[in-house]
This record gives C-alpha cells, structure tokens and sequence, in this order.
C-alpha cells in the first residue's frame, strides 16, 4: 500500500539484528508513533528481514524498509526508502549500491513506492560514517549545501540529518529546516527521552528514534509523547 509519509511526525526505527520481545514490539507498534522504519547498519539480512516484517504486520502501523543492502529487499513494505549519502566519502555509497540494486530489481520496481533519502552523516564515531567513509568534518556552510544539493539538485523528497548514536547540534538541524521548501527534514541521533524528542521535533519534520528502543524501552515509548510537544 502506498503511503504519505510527508505528514510523519515520529518514527521508530527497528533494527532487524537486534531483539525485541512480542510485548515490547506491541508497546511500539501501538504507541502512537507514526510509523515503523526497519534498517540497520550491520547484520541486515533477508531472513531477519522477513521475520520483522511479519510481526509488525499483526498491527496496524504503517512500515517503510530502509534499503542498507541489496540482499535485504523484502516485499511487502508500505514504502521502500533508498539512502543516498551525500557525505559519503566511497562513492559506492552515492550511487554504486544503488546502481547495482536496479539493474537488479529494476524490471520489478514499483518507483511510486520509492523515496530517496538524502542523507548528510554527522556523527564521526557512528556504524554507518565508518562503513559510508563519511566526511562528517563539515560546519554548517557545508551542511546547509547538502541540503539544498538534496532538495534543489537532485529533487529528493527526503533530507535525513543523521546522527546516529549521539544528539546532534539542533541549532544546526533548525537552520536546515529553514532553508528547505520541499524537501521532508528527518532528524535521527541520540533521542532518548521526552526532552531530546521535544527539542527534535522543534527543529526538524520527523524525528527517527533507534537506539534507546533496545536500551530502555519505557524512555523510547516516551519519546512519542515529547515528539507531540515539539
Ligand atoms: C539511526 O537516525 C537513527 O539511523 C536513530 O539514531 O539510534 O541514535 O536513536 P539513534
């Protein structure tokens, strides 16, 4: 089923590698949230792919695959999101995984359920700036021009501010909303209570909430309720 994503406030996102139980993913999938995005950095396969789409499916939430690796494609999903990494300093990560993923899957691709995501990595110590060779030594002179490299250049429908592990600068995520007109601004890094969510949800469109799911789930559900504040 196609899905408007644009009006996405909060979004969890599931990592198939790690565990969660049936009560915990039913916690998630019934909180409120606006969606469920599934993608990992690491240990993403088809098999544990298929295993998460089938237990959210008990629920009504719409779910987007994050597409990390093309081994990974599971159909099924309301919406497929490709990352372009903007920063990446491997080129495979801009074009050469995408590139190979169509001529693929390309003949079987429904593109109205594609949506690239522009993604600027700002975390220097994150999985995804290791493995992409991400230039995250940037200030906001650079980053605002991502953005609009995104948006203006390659007509992205999604710009994704990514800081994956800690909690990025918010002054600088607000000054990029501010310079997109279409572009949709998520935001993912380190949100890990009703505070962070709040502060978030004021700077950016969406806000992407990972890791503190596996830490402690209660601050994670919290995170939807502070999202609605922002
Ligand atoms: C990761 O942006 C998301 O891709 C969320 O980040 O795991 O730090 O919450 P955290």
């Amino acid at each position: 089923m196609i899905i408007d994503t644009k009006s996405w406030r909060h979004v969890f996102k599931l990592d198939p590698d790690k565990q969660l139980t049936d009560d915990q993913l039913e916690h998630l999938c019934v909180s409120g949230t606006d969606g469920i995005m599934v993608g990992g950095s690491s240990g993403v396969t088809y098999e544990n792919t298929v295993d998460l789409l089938a237990r959210i499916r008990q629920y009504e939430v719409p779910c987007v695959l994050e597409v990390s690796h093309r081994d990974a494609i599971v159909p099924g999903f309301d919406m497929y999101m490709i990352p372009v990494v903007l920063n990446a300093g491997d080129p495979e990560w801009i074009v050469g995984q995408q590139m190979e993923a169509i001529a693929e899957f390309g003949s079987i691709i429904d593109w109205d359920e594609i949506l690239p995501e522009g993604y600027i990595i700002l975390n220097e110590h994150s999985t995804v700036a290791k493995v992409t060779s991400a230039n995250t030594n940037i200030g906001e002179r650079e980053v605002v021009a991502y953005a609009k490299t995104a948006e203006r250049l390659f007509r992205m429908p999604i710009c994704y501010i990514e800081y994956s592990g800690t909690f990025g600068d918010m002054e600088l995520v607000s000054q990029v909303k501010s310079t997109l007109r279409q572009s949709q601004l998520l935001y993912g890094g380190g949100i890990d209570s009703f505070e962070k969510a709040k502060l978030a949800a004021a700077a950016a469109d969406t806000i992407v909430v990972g890791n503190i799911i596996y830490e402690n789930l209660d601050q994670a559900l919290a995170t939807v309720a502070g999202c609605h504040q922002g």
